[in-house]
């Protein structure tokens, strides 16, 4: 029986994704890497270290050290702060508001299972903080997406075993994660699916309709 709810944030609550990109574009055209957003579908729900990496392998000659690595990882992430510094309630993506009040009302424990050490501020200036019994803190990890831990964790945040909940994603390496975490899984606009397929498949939050999820997963058990 399904009890709790595991939610990305970046891509599924809200559209962060996009800021993302556009901070990460700027480090990458100022060293000659050339990214454009289908490139960018790897970066989502990657740690920021592991997004760099990423980014400089593209451009092998690009040789930094680690305090330049560090450097422009403070400089993508200040950028990034900018951009989001002007979210509001108004940029939960659509369905998602009405998607969390019919599962408060039937009893869905909540929990958000994101990459983000912005996790916390976002939730809160979407004034959704109070929405969800747990935020899995990203710092308390080993392993980051497509690694199960932080979906386990969310699970376990909410007293719950993986198999009671549903995970929401938006990321290839998201969907890998709930997966192996044996935990149903919802994709949300991804394009294309490797080896870990999801159990339901929606092309935009607006299509997420909760009591068939849980009915088409619950079917499957
Ligand atoms: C998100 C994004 C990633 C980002 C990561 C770390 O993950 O999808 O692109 O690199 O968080 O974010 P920050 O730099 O804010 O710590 P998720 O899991 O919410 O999709
Ligand atoms: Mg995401």
């Amino acid at each position: 029986e399904i009890k709790g709810l595991v939610f990305d944030l970046d891509g599924v609550i809200t559209d962060t994704a996009e800021r993302h990109y556009l901070a990460w574009k700027r480090i990458a055209d100022r060293l000659g890497i050339a990214i454009d957003r289908e490139w960018n579908e790897r970066l989502k729900g990657i740690s920021r270290t592991e997004s760099l990496e990423l980014i400089l392998a593209e451009k092998p000659d690009c040789l930094l050290d680690a305090e330049e690595k560090e450097q422009l990882l403070k400089e993508k992430n200040a950028h990034y702060l900018e951009l989001i510094a002007e979210i509001t309630a108004a940029d939960i993506l659509p369905g998602i508001s009405d998607l969390l009040e019919e599962a408060k009302s039937g009893g869905y424990r909540m929990a958000i299972a994101s990459a983000s050490k912005n996790a916390p501020l976002i939730l809160e200036r979407l004034g959704l903080s109070t929405v969800f019994d747990a935020v899995v803190d990203p710092e308390t990890l080993t392993y980051n997406k497509p690694h199960p831990e932080i979906f386990e964790r969310a699970a376990q945040a909410l007293g719950l075993e993986t198999q009671a909940c549903i995970g929401f994603e938006d990321s290839l390496a998201g969907i890998e994660g709930i997966k192996r975490a044996g935990m149903p899984a919802v994709a949300i606009g991804i394009p294309v699916f490797a080896e870990w397929l999801p159990d339901i498949e929606v092309a935009a939050t607006k299509d997420l309709k909760l009591e068939e999820i849980v009915r088409k997963v619950t079917m499957k058990e």
